[in-house]
Parts: C-alpha cells; structure tokens; sequence
C-alpha cells in the first residue's frame, strides 16, 4: 500500500490506544514503545522487504534497526521465507530431537572457534541465564562480573547496571530482582581491565564467570579496548572462573565466527542469538565440551525449552548463514557500514563501528566506555531520530542501540539516508 498524500501516523497511533490496554505500554518489549525519543507512540510496522520497512500507516522506510539485528540478509529474504515455507510444511514444532536441529549445530561449531558443543534455546536471555547456571555449577561458584552497560537479556542476576532498554529508559536495575541476587553480579566498567583484576583481587576465589560482549552494542557500540578481552582471558586463567563472550549480537555479524573471530580471544562459553535464528525464535549457547557434559540429562545441571531447536527456526538460521558463507558476504557488509558510517557522521557526532554494527553518538567523542555513551546528548539525538523517520529513515529509537547494516541494504537506500542525515546537520 503506497502512502498518498502527507505523511499520518494516525494507524499506529489508534492500535497504540488499542494496544496499551491490552499489553503492559503498548508494546511486547520495552524499548519498542520508542519513548526515549519523545515519541507518545509507537510505530506499528506491517511490511518488510530487504533493507525496507513499511509502518501500519503505509509510510516506507530504510531500516536500519532490522528487528534489532536477526535480519542481517534484511527483511523476507526469498532464500529464508522459502526455508521456512518448507519447513512448516512438515510441522512446525515437535519437542523431539529433528535433523534439522543437528545441521545447525554442526554449522554453529565449525563457525565459532570456541564452541565444541553448543544447545538451542528460544531467546538471547535464555542462552546468558543459562550459560551463568552451568559457569556456576563448574566452578561451583556465585560470583559473576558483568559490565555496566552491557545486556545480555533479563534473568534477574544479569540486570544490574544493564544497558540496552534499562539504560534508555533510565532504570538503573529492575526492581524485583532479590538483593541475595543482586549481591553475587559484580558490575565493572567496560574497557576498564585494572577494575576487573581489582574485582578479581578482592573476589577471585568466588568468581564463577565474567559475561561480557566483545564489542558492546548495548550501550551504544563501544569497540573492546586493545588488550581489554585478552586481558579478560588472563583474568580469567589467574582466578578458575570461566569467560563468557556473549555474542548475542556480534555472533555471525562482525566476522562469521563473531568478535572472538574478529579479536582472537578464546572464551570459554558463547552465547548466539539474532542472526543463529534468522529472525525466528532461536538462541544457543555453546562451548568447551567439558563445560557443557553438565547439562542435562548427561550432567546435572538442568535447562530445557519446549520450542528449543524449534525446526523452523532452525530453517530460517541455516538459510541465513548459507547467505553469510557466499563469497564477498562480509565485504559487502564491511562496505555498507563504513558507507552508513559516513551518512551518519557530522559535526557534533562520533561514529563507533566495527563492521556491520554501528553507533553515532550525539557527543563530541570519544566515546570509549558507558559512562562516555551517557554523556550523549540523547535530547539531540531525539531530534534526530524524529528528523530521520520523517524524510524516511528508521534508526533505533534510542541513542544505546546499534543501527544493524545488512546484505540487503542498497547504494539508494545509504543516499537517502545520508540527504537526510545532511539535512539536519544544516
Ligand atoms: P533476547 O532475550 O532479547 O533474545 O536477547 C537478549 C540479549 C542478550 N545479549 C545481548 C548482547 C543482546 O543485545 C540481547 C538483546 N538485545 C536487545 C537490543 N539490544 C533486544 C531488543 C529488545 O530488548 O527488545
């Protein structure tokens, strides 16, 4: 349905009214309701096709957020639809163990150097809780270390000082989480490596693990400092806990085996989500085999999920990293960001990126750690996010996400939004 005559929002904003009485604001995930960008409504979207969104109102846009970074082959990709299409056709779930299933483990562990085993779950929250539990059971330890500023999902040990929707709506950490929890998740500051050797000094004996993505995309991109992750290992290494790199979003985008590919550093669990599932419902987390002989039912250590490896997932993650493996897939990608980069660039703007994942900062720069990315000026940035959306461009409504490049995304698409990158700029 083409858009006549002057741009409405009047379709988002009645299933809005519809929609908040019915769902807790509105929305099924918190930083949809787009309100860190002073907007009273959400954007309803109906439609995508590669790099373009249509909203429930008929406006087109690029989109840059591509469901938060599963799309990386951009929106109903035939190759994906059709995987899919055919995968329904045999049943969309059985709770059974399926063919299927076993190609894309066979895939995910001759991708990601780290993993010799690895299981599917339903969500990037399941894989980091359950990555904690089995660290925890290895080490027959409670301590963890994260980041401030780091997400990886909601499981009530990881949400102190996290990023991604809790740092913009303002919420330090989530009521409801107990303070016994709490207690145990040991906050450090992202690229700050004399923070977690003090941390380790004072809590080495009790450290089961530090969770940490190896480029932050939650707070805004912040690329890993030069020996930050190597640094981690040795951390790691001194005290018996193990390092988990979530990879939830780096996984399959900065290089084919994620940022431990990108960075060469060897964790000791990995968590996958997004791109493993293809836009469907699918995470996994995976690693040394020693690790994960303690799960159920070989181990103890029990997790389980009625739809993990659900095959149409499983479907729509092979079709997705079939694309990934064609020639020239990661130059392309390589190319559209430093080309996105350049749009978004400007006085008054830092641009952090590493290959396909990127962030443009309202903050003079440099932007190297959350406590820099708070500084942004997140009204400008909302300035220019309403600016973009009205000549056609969807960024992530928040100045902590990470704009998504993908294959799909066309010269045109990176001219558009560069005019009217320009134009705000002035
Ligand atoms: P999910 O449970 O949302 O599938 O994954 C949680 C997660 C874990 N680890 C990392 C590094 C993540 O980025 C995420 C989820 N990312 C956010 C956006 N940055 C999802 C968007 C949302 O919460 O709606």
């Amino acid at each position: 349905m083409a858009v006549v005559g002057p741009r409405t929002e009047e379709r988002s904003a009645a299933l809005f009214e519809q929609a908040r009485r019915l769902i807790p604001g509105g929305v099924s995930s918190p930083v949809r309701a787009m309100r860190s960008v002073g907007r009273d409504h959400p954007l309803f979207l109906a439609r995508g096709e590669g790099g373009w969104v249509w909203d429930a109102d008929g406006n087109r846009y690029v989109d840059w957020v591509l469901s938060w970074g599963p799309l990386i082959a951009g929106h109903a990709h035939p190759a994906v639809v059709e995987a899919v299409r055919e995968a329904a056709g045999r049943g969309t779930s059985f709770g059974a163990p399926t063919e299927i299933e076993l190609e894309l483990a066979r895939e995910v562990v001759a991708a990601v150097p780290s993993v010799e085993q690895v299981r599917f779950v339903s969500s990037g929250t399941e894989a980091a809780m359950s990555a904690i539990r089995l660290a925890r059971a290895f080490t027959g330890r409670d301590r963890i270390v994260k980041f401030a500023g780091g997400y990886h999902g909601h499981a009530d040990a990881l949400l102190a000082r996290a990023g991604s929707g809790l740092a913009t709506l303002g919420i330090p950490s989530s009521p409801g989480v107990p303070d016994a929890v709490a207690a145990d998740t040991l906050v450090a500051e992202y690229n700050d490596l004399e923070a977690v050797r003090a941390l380790a000094e004072h809590h080495g004996d009790q450290l089961a693990a530090i969770i940490v993505e190896p480029v932050a995309g939650n707070m805004g991109v912040v690329a890993p400092a030069p020996g930050f992750l190597e640094g981690l290992r040795t951390v790691c290494n001194g005290t018996g806990a193990l390092l988990i790199a979530d990879e939830v979003i780096t996984g399959f985008r900065v290089a084919y085996g994620g940022g431990q590919e990108r960075f060469a550093f060897r964790p000791d669990l990995t968590c996958l989500g997004k791109i493993v599932g293809g836009g469907l419902p699918a995470a996994a987390f995976g690693g040394r085999s020693d690790i994960m002989a303690l799960l159920a039912p070989d181990g103890d250590v029990y997790q389980a999920g009625t739809l993990s490896g659900n095959p149409l997932a499983m479907a729509a993650g092979l079709a997705t990293l079939r694309l990934l493996r064609e020639p020239g897939a990661y130059e392309r990608l390589e190319r559209t960001g430093a080309a996105l980069e350049a749009a978004l660039g400007g006085p008054g703007v830092t641009v952090n990126r590493v290959g396909a994942m990127l962030t443009a900062f309202h903050h003079p720069g440099p932007v190297r750690s959350y406590a820099d990315a708070s500084a942004a000026d997140t009204s400008r940035f909302a300035a220019f996010h309403a600016h973009m959306l009205e000549r056609g461009v969807a960024l992530a409504p928040s100045q902590f996400e990470a704009a998504m490049p993908s294959l799909a995304h066309t010269g045109d698409q990176l001219e558009l939004t560069a005019a009217a990158a320009a134009e705000f700029a002035g």
